[in-house]
């Protein structure tokens, strides 16, 4: 499998936040009370830049249908974001959709706790144990000062690949 070391693969289930975070890292969202709550549709790319290098970064939407394109989607990434929302039941499904797609990743793979802002959000260590270990950071993907941490995560991350 050739690896595209500059892709970087958002994936996790509907609704927990991945375009949100992507939208933070851009710096697409001016104010905190406001996110994109549009699902996305299929596939969205976008390029990016992280310690000014060039990158893709690839926002795979969450809803059932789209997950049948994911084998493909995921392949050659250089880097997997698996986020989930930090709620036990969440947690669940994202296990289980890393048990499925764990194949596809010919990369390294690490984890978001997304919505940490939530009230009982599950912390980093707790999420990074139920995913059997997986690299895992707390984020609020709705919370401007953050930028530059998802920034800094993934400028670290894909340092890591060189
Ligand atoms: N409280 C809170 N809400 C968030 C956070 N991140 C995202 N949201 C909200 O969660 C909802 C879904 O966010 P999206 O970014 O669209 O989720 P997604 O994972 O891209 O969903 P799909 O595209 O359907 O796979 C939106 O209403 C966001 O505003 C967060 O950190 N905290
Ligand atoms: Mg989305």
């Amino acid at each position: 499998m050739v690896e595209n070391k500059s892709k970087i693969c958002f994936f996790g289930d509907a609704g927990v936040g991945k375009s949100t975070l992507i939208s933070l890292l851009q710096g697409r969202i001016q104010d905190s009370l406001e996110a994109p709550t549009k699902p996305t549709i299929g596939l969205e790319i976008e390029e990016s830049f992280l310690d000014g290098k060039k990158c893709t970064i690839w926002d795979l939407g969450g809803q059932k249908r789209f997950k049948l394109m994911w084998d493909d989607f995921l392949k050659n990434s250089g880097l997997a974001v698996l986020v989930c929302d930090s709620t036990e039941d969440n947690l669940k499904k994202t296990k289980q959709l890393y048990e499925r797609f764990s194949k596809r990743l010919g990369s390294k793979v690490i984890a978001i706790a997304n919505k940490q802002d939530l009230p009982g959000a599950l912390g980093a260590e707790v999420v990074q144990e139920k995913l059997g270990g997986i690299p895992t950071y707390e984020m609020s993907a709705i919370k401007l000062e953050l930028r530059e941490r998802m920034k800094n995560i993934l400028e670290y991350e894909m340092s890591e690949n060189k």
